[in-house]
């Protein structure tokens, strides 16, 4: 089985998760794009849905299916039934690293807004310590050099995504070397520096269930 058709499949099971009548988070990237292609088979059965990206907005609108803002989304229900959205890494304790696409910080939004978070990994995400895949952190562009030194005290070697703008105007410090024994410490840490909008460390919003590919099947972790 191909990696490709590893990430199908678990998109694919991912469907099990989506409610008749509720509004549904969509994530970003290959897995959540092949989510989307799924999804589009129930597109009349939910009331529409929320996108993490603009990329994902457009994928969602070229199948069709209904996207709501997040405002517009929660003055008719209370919260998202779901968030389905792939991950660069995930631990034992389903705290993932996310962002590699750059879109963390409206995923953070989206989960948090969301009763459950289904993630969709194929098993070469899977990792005992969060942190060899570099951990993306958006900063308001003014915080860069400030972002920098702060990382390096922790042990990190800060790298400038180059050429890269977020959905929200802001650039990525990708944060390489770090072994993340207190995933949900280091999130508090990076976000209560001034500038930072948030990092890709997802403990407080981490997976309730993850979904885990394999060349035998999907494993429900
Ligand atoms: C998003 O897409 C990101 O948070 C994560 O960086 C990435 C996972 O990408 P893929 O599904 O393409 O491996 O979920």
């Amino acid at each position: 089985m191909t990696q490709d058709e590893m990430k199908k499949a678990v998109a694919e099971a991912a469907l099990e998760y989506v409610k008749s009548g509720t509004i549904v988070g969509v994530g970003t990237g290959s897995t959540a794009n092949m989510f989307i292609d799924a999804l589009a088979g129930m597109k009349d059965d939910i009331l529409g849905t929320v996108a993490s990206s603009e990329a994902t907005a457009s994928r969602l609108e070229g199948h069709g299916v209904p996207v709501l803002s997040l405002n517009d989304a929660l003055k008719q229900v209370d919260s998202l039934s779901v968030y389905i959205d792939g991950a660069d890494e995930f631990d034992a304790g389903r705290n993932l690293t996310k962002g590699g696409g750059g879109a963390l910080t409206r995923e953070k939004i989206v989960a948090a807004a969301s009763d459950q978070f289904i993630c969709i990994v194929d098993q070469t995400k899977q990792v005992k310590h969060l942190g060899a895949y570099p951990l993306p952190v958006e900063v308001i562009p003014m915080a860069e050099e400030l972002l920098m030194i702060e990382a390096k005290k922790l042990g990190g070697s800060p790298i400038l995504r180059e050429g890269f703008t977020t959905d929200n105007g802001n650039i990525i410090i990708d944060v390489h070397g770090l072994v993340i024994t207190d995933p949900r410490g280091l999130e508090d840490h990076l976000n209560s520096i001034p500038g930072v909008v948030t990092n890709g460390i997802f403990s407080h919003q981490g997976a309730d269930i993850v979904l885990m590919a394999t060349p035998e099947g999907v494993v429900t972790l």
